[in-house]
This record gives C-alpha cells, structure tokens and sequence, in this order.
C-alpha cells in the first residue's frame, strides 16, 4: 500500500495529509510522493504554498482565459453570493441568467441564439447529445438515433461524452457505452503536416467518410455528428483547410445535425468569440463552458439555433418542452461571474488581441524545432503542442517529466497528454511573458532529452 507523505512545507495553506483526496486525470501516486501545490493566482502567475511564481502556461485547464484573480470578477461573485446565492432554474428565474443567455447569443454566428445552461463541458455534450435525439423525436422522427464521433475527440467523461469520444484510455474500461456510435477518422497525419502553423492543407477529404458511414446506416437512422473543430485534449489538432465545411455540407445534404464541441475553442482561444465564426461553419449547436467565466465558477451550456429551440415550442403551454436540467443550470455565482467576464473579454479586446498576436505566438513556438526529441510542433490562435519521441517502452514518461520538471525546476505550468505537451496561456499574455514562456519551455525539453 502507498503511504502518503506529509506535505513538506509547513505553510498555513499545506494540508496534513495528502492521502484522502482521489484526485482526478492524476497519477495519484507519483503526485503525492512529489506534490504540485498550487496556493494562490494572480493575472498570469500562480504563487505555490512555498512562494514560488509559476507562469501559467494552461490557463488552468484551458479556462482562466482572462488569467486569475481579476478584480471585476472576484468581486463580481461576491457581492452576488451576498445578494442571491441560488434561485432554482426550474419553473422560477433570475435576471442573470437571461441576461447571460442573451449576451453568448450575441457573441454566437448566425441564428444560435437560445442558450441551455448546465455546469461542465461534460454535462454540455451529453445535453447537446439528448436535445439532437429528444429534436428528431418531437419531429416523428424517432429513428434517428445514430451518433457520429471522431477518433481522438474528447467530449468530457459522461456516457454519452465517452461513446462519441475517441481517446481510447477514456473508453477502454467503462463497458460498452452508448449504442449505435460511429466515429469519423481523426485529422491528423504527422507525415503530410508535420511543423504546419495553423490549419493543415491536408486532410479535408477526411470528412468524406461521413458519407461512408450515411451509406452504410442511412441518413433516416442518424441524429448528430459532434466534432471539436479543434481537437485539444488529443494533443491540439487543427482542422485542414476546408474540413469543416465539407462537413457541415454533408450533414445539411442528409438532414443530420452538427455538433461543434467548443468547450475548449470558445471565448476567445483561436481569436474569435466561437471557432465557428473563424471557420465562417455554422453548426445547429456549440456547447461552451471553461471560457465562459474565465474557469472561476462551474458553468457550462448549449447553444441552439432557433430552427432546433423553435421545434420543441409546441403543445400545451403548461407542458415542460424539454425534460433535462441540472439543479445548478444557471446557478447565479456562475452567471455573474460570466458577465464580469464577458465585459472584460469586450473591454480589453483580448480575442480581437489573440487573432493579433497569433503570427508572433506561433513564430515563437516554432523555434522550438530542432530541439532534442521535437517530433512535430502544431499552432493556432493561442494554443501549442510539442510532439517528444517517447522513451523506449515508456509511453507518455517524456512529457510526464516535462509538465513535471517544468512546474518544481522552471517556474512554468504546462499539461502533458501522451508524449505531446500542450501549452495554452490565459488572453491576456504579454510580449514578454510569451519570451519567458518560450524560454522555459526551451529548458524544460533539454532538461528531458
Ligand atoms: N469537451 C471538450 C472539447 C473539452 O476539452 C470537455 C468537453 C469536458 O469538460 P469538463 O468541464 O467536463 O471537464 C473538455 C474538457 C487538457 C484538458 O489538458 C482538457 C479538458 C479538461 C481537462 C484537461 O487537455 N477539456
């Protein structure tokens, strides 16, 4: 049995034991014989509990896109904790949670315009997943049931997010899933697009194999295809010019629905409100969260175009439309914390600012080729990931001992999936801090050659 050590430091904010916390997507044994202790944030930095500054080279989890501890935010959730802490979102509503509601309406293309709430990206995919069915159902069309995923997508750890999903290790041991999934291949192909800034030229016929999978159950039989329209937790795949709206074309054609997943890509990431509107895409749902309030609150949602809403708009008025919602859809900490947020991401500028500072972001990452192990480099908007040859028979340690290093030895955070390390800064990154960034990552790599 692991014994787990005490923390070593004997700050006020180090707990006794590090033992009874199963902390999740961690490797809780390694962790807790060599801790990562996070006390505080603040704008691009974490202090650890023995004072150490750490640039923060994830926005958390691809969330603090604002970075941390803004004042308009913080005080934001304060003084809403003090005005109305919960009001249920069922049958009963607050001004905040429509005012939001119309607020990512404003920021999505087109006609996606009603918004569901819910708390995590998890919970996001699986509501899109049941408004696509409980959509073709209220239609008479109850056989459309099919889902289409793609390989290496991920949609959050729910059922339904894992059936459409395709990170094998997130599948592999939770049984037999959702029926009736089928999964597009992924995009990537290191030989045609390896140290590719942005958006590959190869692969948009990729999305031809949708009409292989149309042939071979019919369209009558299909509710949604969900795809990132950039892969992140895989290990950052851009979408080849044109895929997205091969896409997009073969749905329309067959009367299928299109999903983007936009958890990651949303507020901001690749320099627009929603990738949908880099990709001039429009799906009939995106669903949203981290972004959303900057990661400070958990807040997730759906967004729908009005066609989808408009469908379930019928029957007796007393009659609930839709038989979904979460205890905490629309809690008011989120809500509030979301629209402090969206007025800082309007008044700074800063997706406006991430789609300027994109070609010296990418410039920058790409010196990292022809570093010990750098087996491909991708880039797009404020998002890099760094390939490493894995060690013989050692799958994934590379980049483990990467984020590991980087954290207790360079003062930087970064994440590691497989052999590939992913580095996604909060919006607000300066000049200068994307030079120490790139700095460090420098000597994070050779520290692991
Ligand atoms: N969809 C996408 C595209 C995501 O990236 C989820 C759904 C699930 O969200 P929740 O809130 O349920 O975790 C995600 C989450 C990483 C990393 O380092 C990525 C995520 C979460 C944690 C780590 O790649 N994405």
């Amino acid at each position: 049995m692991n014994v787990a050590r005490p923390f070593p430091t004997q700050s006020a904010l180090a707990p006794n034991d590090l033992e009874a916390w199963w902390m999740p997507f961690t490797a809780n044994r390694a962790f807790k014989k060599s801790p990562r202790m996070v006390a505080g944030a603040k704008d691009m930095y974490y202090t650890t509990s023995d004072g150490r500054q750490i640039l923060d080279g994830t926005a958390g989890l691809w969330c603090c896109n604002a970075g941390h501890g803004r004042d308009e935010i913080v005080s934001a959730i304060q003084k809403q904790a003090a005005e109305l802490d919960f009001s249920p979102a069922f049958q009963f509503g607050h001004a905040k949670g429509f005012q939001l509601a119309s607020r990512i309406a404003d920021l999505a293309p087109a006609d996606l315009d009603h918004v569901f709430f819910c708390n995590s990206g998890s919970e996001s995919i699986d509501t899109a997943l049941k408004i696509a069915l409980a959509y073709w159902n209220i239609q008479g069309q109850g056989q459309k049931t099919r889902l289409i995923g793609r390989e290496r997508g991920y949609h959050g750890v729910g059922f339904g997010g894992i059936s459409v999903g395709g990170i094998v290790a997130n599948r592999k041991f939770f049984g037999t899933l959702l029926a009736g999934v089928d999964h597009l291949p992924h995009t990537y192909n290191r030989a045609e697009q390896a140290f590719t800034k942005g958006e590959p030229e190869w692969g948009a016929h990729l999305a031809d194999d949708l009409e292989r999978i149309v042939a071979l159950h019919d369209a009558s039989t299909i509710a949604a295809v969900v795809v990132e329209p950039m892969a992140g937790s895989t290990g950052v795949l851009p979408p080849p010019k044109g895929y997205l709206k091969r896409l997009r074309e073969i749905c329309t054609k067959h009367n299928i629905l299109l999903i983007f997943d936009e958890v990651i890509t949303g507020f901001g990431r690749l320099g627009t409100p929603f990738a949908a509107e880099r990709y001039g895409v429009i799906p009939d749902m995106i669903t949203f969260a981290k972004g959303v309030n900057s990661g400070t609150v958990p807040m997730g949602g759906v967004i729908a175009r009005k066609g989808v809403y408009d469908a379930f708009m019928k029957g007796p008025e007393h009659v609930i439309e839709l038989f979904h919602g979460y205890t905490y859809s629309a809690h008011p900490l989120a809500c509030a914390a979301a629209l402090a947020t969206l007025d800082v991401y309007r008044d700074e500028k800063l997706f406006e600012r991430t789609k300027e500072i994109e070609p010296r972001w990418m410039d920058a990452v790409m010196t990292l080729k022809g570093l010990p192990n750098v087996l491909d480099i991708r880039t797009i908007g404020l998002v890099a990931a760094i390939d490493l040859a894995s060690i013989p028979d050692a799958f994934g340690k590379r980049a483990f001992n990467a984020m590991d290093k980087a954290f207790q030895e360079h003062g930087m955070m970064i994440r590691s999936t497989g052999d590939t390390l992913a580095v996604t800064p909060p919006l607000i990154i300066s000049d200068a801090q994307i030079d120490e960034l790139i700095d460090k990552l420098r000597k994070t790599i050779l520290s692991v050659a």
